[in-house]
């Protein structure tokens, strides 16, 4: 008897900044957020490119950002139920934007095909680490609830730490939870910051960059040091130099981690600011 396998589509959004080549290359379905400036909308990857936004914010009012909006979540699902079985919808963390959610209402709308929504709790390319596991075991045929277990198990790994040039963009932007005096307290120092219970807030104050640097290497030296298999990105905004030295010293110091850099593109950029860097990594789990 020939098995059948179930066809299962990824789909991810526009803020896990994967290059445009590898999305093709694993046939990764990608709905965009939009950036707005005044009365300009963009969606991001589609109409404008990370290093379009860094000139244009500094020339334009300060931009905006908003979800894809339901109807284009609905229409995608629906062109994929006539080729695919389910669907496993890859988004930004819950606790930061409305995209998850969206997935979820238009998972309910439509028929003929499981919706999967899949909440990273975190963004960028750690959220396309998470897309990109999850299409290759789906072009294995694995089923999409066995991914999905999968999927969570890789988030228990999944880690980022960043920092931002000025915290204003945060706070003005409203994405930053903490409380407002420690906020106020933090606007005088570059503090690290990372994802908690689905939310942004500040890990530790540290007072220069370079600093800022050295102890995200050492909290990645320390989830690395029982050997097992990472992969792991340099995300910066509009700082590329910047991330090629600091991936070179990786490299030199964790010769068997595949270190790739990203990029903080339009919508994470216009609530993190230019010159914003960060680490974050994920373990690789053994091969189905
Ligand atoms: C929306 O309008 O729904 C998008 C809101 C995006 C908020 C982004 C906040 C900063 C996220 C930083 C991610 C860093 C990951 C390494």
């Amino acid at each position: 008897m020939v098995k059948t396998y179930m066809k299962t589509a990824i789909v991810t959004d526009s803020t896990a900044y994967i290059p445009k080549e590898l999305r093709e290359h694993w046939n990764i379905h990608m709905i965009p957020l939009n950036v707005i400036f005044g009365n300009e909308v963009y969606q991001e990857e589609n109409d404008i490119t990370w290093s379009q936004f860094y000139e244009e914010v500094r020339t334009k009012e300060l931009p905006t950002t908003s979800q894809p909006p339901i109807g284009q979540f609905v229409e995608l699902f629906e062109q994929l139920s006539k080729e695919y079985d389910a669907v496993i919808s890859i988004h930004l963390s819950s606790g930061i934007s409305g995209t998850y959610q969206g997935a979820v209402t238009s998972s309910t709308m439509v028929e003929g095909i499981k919706v999967y929504p899949f909440d990273s709790e975190i963004s960028c390319m750690v959220q396309g680490f998470y897309a990109l596991e999850a299409a290759k075991w789906a072009s294995k045929g694995v089923d999409a609830e066995v991914i999905m277990a999968r999927l969570e198990e890789l988030k228990k790994t999944a880690r980022a730490y960043f920092m931002v040039d000025d915290l204003s963009h945060l706070q003005r932007g409203g994405r930053l939870s903490s409380a407002q005096a420690f906020i106020g307290s933090l606007l005088q120092v570059k503090p690290l910051l990372h994802f908690e219970n689905k939310v942004i807030v500040p890990f530790e104050k540290i007072r220069t960059r370079k600093k800022a640097m050295k102890r995200i290497m050492d909290l990645f030296g320390e989830d690395v040091a029982n050997g097992a298999a990472y992969q792991a990105v340099i995300i910066h905004a509009n700082r590329e130099e910047e991330a090629e030295e600091w991936r070179n010293e990786l490299v030199a110091m964790y010769p068997n981690v595949e270190f790739s850099i990203g990029y903080f593109g339009a919508v994470i950029g216009t609530h993190l600011g230019e010159g914003s860097m960060g680490m974050g990594w994920m373990k690789k789990l053994d091969v189905i």
